[in-house]
């Protein structure tokens, strides 16, 4: 999130080469309850593209790198320029035509998308191992959730700074960081201090920061909605907070108005959702139509629990957490998730747990797309007195008919 406000800082701020230590702290030494309840990372890499870049030309490091357009040409747009190159005015999304004008001695490169990508999956390695709910939210940027891992860490400076430092070791570039209560704080944070910034904000520290935020900074704000409330006078989150609901609602209808209100006044209860495909076997198909929840619906869970079924026994593993994907029809994205003790592959283990998941959802709106997805993959399971439950044996049944036809031919009766 880019925000057009004053580079003032709202929490605590490392500078360049001071390394926190972690540790074990005391059991009464609790330094998360002043994040009240859930302690949310947010990381951002500085300058991305050009950092890349950087790294792989060290004649490009300390000098004004400008990434887009096409090479050796003025077409196109810029993709992101280094910090260096900022100081001239440079910026995303701008022509580079006006770049070149506004830094002639600039260096022009037009970007390697797959190296980025690369370099993305090596962070994103990083993340995984640092927290168990990673949800990326673009090619160098995540949310972590760290509520209960918090005690690994003698305050939220030292595992801040433990993961800028894991990501320096394993990529040699640097990130910015953000930690408060939820997931709009901590993004608004890490955008206090780039480059390399770190910024933690507890609920006590909200206000400072928000008060003094222009309205762009609520996330879901964009330039139309912020014409809009410009026009009843609003311009600041402090200016929306002392706005009239009735009048807010009035400029922006009542949905909107109240997610508006909601977050500036820090309120964000949106959870970090981890990115369930990437450790995971899987199937999501979106609909040509939405589809409300009902016997059609329930058949496409049925035929994506099959064929997800089918996939792990044919990788011959065992999962312990299913996962249940659902977009609504404004793009909205959600998951719920559950793990078990004991590890399963069977279809009716997978349908009938997705299905609980889909309940719990309580649709009231119709589906864009669904997906199944097992996690916490093994290669065994442990002996059990059911070994031999009649739903196993269905499931190998079938799974011998379809080895001879070649493919998943015969299914069960629910996924008509
Ligand atoms: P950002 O994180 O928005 O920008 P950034 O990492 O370059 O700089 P900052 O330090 O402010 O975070 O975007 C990440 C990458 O996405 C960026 O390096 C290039 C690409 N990008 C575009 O290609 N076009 C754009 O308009 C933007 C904003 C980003
Ligand atoms: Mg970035």
């Amino acid at each position: 999130m880019k925000t057009d406000g004053p580079g003032a800082h709202g929490g605590d701020r490392w500078g360049d080469g001071a390394v926190a230590g972690s540790g074990v702290c005391n059991a009464d030494d609790r330094w998360w309850t002043s994040f009240g309840g859930r302690t949310i990372m947010h990381i951002d890499m500085d300058a991305f593209f050009a950092q890349v870049e950087a790294l792989d030309n060290p004649d490009y490091r300390g000098k004004p790198v400008v990434v887009g357009g096409r090479r050796g040409g003025e077409r196109g747009v810029v993709s992101t320029a280094s910090y260096e190159a900022r100081k001239f005015g440079i910026h995303s999304a701008m022509p580079i035509r006006r770049a070149v004008a506004l830094c002639p001695h600039a260096i022009f490169v037009s970007g390697r998308m797959d190296r980025y990508e690369e370099v993305s999956k090596h962070i994103r390695a990083v993340l995984d191992d640092f927290s168990p709910v990673v949800e990326p939210l673009s090619i160098d940027e995540a949310f972590l959730d760290m509520s209960g891992a918090e005690h690994l860490y003698v305050d939220a400076t030292a595992m801040g700074m433990d993961l800028k430092k894991r990501i320096r070791d394993a990529t040699g570039l640097t990130g910015s960081v953000g930690i408060g209560p939820n997931k709009f704080i901590a993004k608004l944070a890490s955008d206090q201090q780039k480059p390399d910034g770190l910024v933690i904000v507890k609920a006590a520290d909200v206000d400072r920061l928000l008060l003094r935020m222009p309205i762009r900074a609520i996330w879901g704000v964009g330039p139309k909605t912020a014409a809009r409330l410009a026009e009843i006078g609003l311009r600041t989150v402090a200016q929306v907070r002392a706005c009239p609901e009735g009048k807010l609602a009035d400029a922006v209808g009542e949905r909107l108005a109240r997610h508006i209100r909601g977050l500036a006044f820090g309120r964000d209860e949106r959870p970090v959702e981890a990115d369930v495909e990437a450790k995971s076997i899987g199937r999501e198909t979106t609909f040509a139509e939405d589809v409300a929840d009902g016997p059609k619906l329930r058949g496409h869970l049925a035929r994506l629990a099959g064929n997800v079924g089918w996939r792990l026994r044919r990788a011959g593993v065992y999962a312990r957490t299913v996962t249940v994907k659902i977009r609504l029809p404004d793009f909205q994205t959600h998951t719920k998730s559950r793990t078990f003790e004991a590890p399963f592959h069977d279809d009716d283990t997978l349908y009938n747990e997705a299905g609980k998941l889909l309940d719990e959802f309580a649709l009231k709106q119709p589906l864009r797309l669904l997906g199944v997805y097992t996690s916490h993959l093994q290669e065994h399971k442990q002996v059990s007195l059911f070994e031999d439950m009649p739903a196993d044996r269905l499931t190998e049944v079938l799974d011998e008919l379809n080895m001879k036809l070649g493919g998943r031919v015969v299914r069960r009766g629910r996924e008509l």
